[in-house]
């Protein structure tokens, strides 16, 4: 018999590091909470306690994910992780090599530099170990030594990091995975990663765009397939990143855009003509396959960015690492889903 505290019976929930979905009775035994060493050790509420005091420490609690599919490492979610919005699980899609690594090592140094708040939106990290651990591993090393990071698995749609992201008005658990590698649709397990994911990042390699089509469009083809009911719209919101736009940043229009200064707000304006360019851009160079996202999902926004502002040399980047626009497709895709308000999401990607 559990003991709840007037949180009598359970919610189902869908954890958002492991997807696997598992009831959870609002119990509040078996809680941990994150110390100052880095790990999670249990915590307690002491019986007898008052409600102010109770409710403290609840705020500060995990629980342990059961992970029913026994297909991750142990981990961690707030306590009150029920009491936020259903999760943006985002899929950053892309063929091996398109820059999904240093994209997402690059977001989540721009992030870790505040550089949400001019949006008006604050982020933490969902678990905070596992967090550190992706800084460490991989925005560290690029943001702070301009090292090139080494390639990842691929294959396998991964999970690489959580966020909580708030406006004023609620907070969102923010999920995102690695979807790599060229042939998805013979992999069953993905299966259950793919029809978990609810926003889509796909990332195109620049220097690519006007080659002929290659794998980077078969990955498109079998995400968009496995997503895809069968005739109409993919309600999943979606960007396509032109990324690696360093390389081509004085080509017309990418100039116009990739030098701009972030936006101090949504500005839902700005992101359609962004879009419009990007489109006729990847139209001009006959790069049709990478329009499937804009084809098949009911909204889609288009961006340039750039992970590392430069080339890399040797195991590093000579000039430095200064990432380019690499919130302004996140911050489109955080909008259709809802995270700036319902006006706001009917305004971007329609
Ligand atoms: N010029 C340039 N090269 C990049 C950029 N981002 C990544 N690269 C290069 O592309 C290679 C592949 O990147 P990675 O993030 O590992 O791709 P992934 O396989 O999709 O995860 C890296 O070795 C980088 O040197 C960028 O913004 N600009
Ligand atoms: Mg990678
Ligand atoms: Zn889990």
């Amino acid at each position: 018999m559990t003991v709840t505290s007037g949180r009598a019976g359970s919610a189902t929930v869908r954890c958002p590091i492991c997807l696997d979905v598992f009831s959870w009775d609002r119990t509040d035994e078996d809680l941990y909470r994150f110390s100052e060493d880095s790990s999670y050790v249990p915590l307690t509420i002491p019986p007898g306690s008052s409600p102010q005091k109770r409710e403290g420490v609840r705020r500060l609690a995990h629980i342990r994910c059961p992970n029913p599919s026994g297909d991750r490492p142990p981990h961690f979610l707030p306590l009150l992780y029920t009491a936020y919005r259903p999760p943006i699980v985002i899929g950053m899609v892309g063929a091996s090599l398109s820059g999904k690594t240093h994209l997402l090592a690059a977001i989540m140094g721009e992030i870790e530099r505040d550089k949400l708040a001019p949006y008006g939106l604050k982020a933490d990290a969902l678990d905070p170990v596992r967090h550190r651990n992706f800084i460490q591993q991989y925005t560290q090393p690029l943001m702070e030594r301009s090292r090139r990071l080494p390639g990842t698995v691929e294959g396998v749609a991964d999970f690489a990091d959580a966020l909580l992201i708030s406006s004023s008005e609620a907070t969102w658990p923010v999920a995102f995975f690695d979807v790599g590698g060229e042939d998805l649709s013979g992999l069953r397990e993905n299966t259950r990663f793919l029809s978990g994911l609810n926003a889509l990042m796909f990332v195109v390699d620049s220097a690519t765009v006007g080659a002929s089509a290659d794998a980077r469009d078969d990955t498109y083809r079998s995400v968009l397939g496995m997503l895809h009911p069968g005739s109409g719209y993919l309600d999943v919101p979606a960007v396509v990143v032109i990324n690696k736009a360093d390389l081509v940043q004085f080509a017309s229009p990418v100039d116009e855009w990739i030098h701009r200064p972030q936006a101090d707000h949504l500005q839902p304006a700005a992101i359609l003509a962004e879009s419009r360019d990007a489109y006729a851009y990847l139209h001009r160079a006959g790069a049709t396959a990478l329009l499937q996202p804009y084809r098949y999902c009911r909204r889609c926004t288009l961006h340039f960015a750039s992970a590392t502002g430069g080339p890399a040399r040797d195991d590093g980047y000579p000039h430095g690492v200064r990432p380019m626009r690499v919130l302004e497709p996140l911050v489109a895709l955080l909008a259709m889903s809802g995270v700036f308000g319902a006006a706001a999401a009917r305004e971007v990607g329609n």
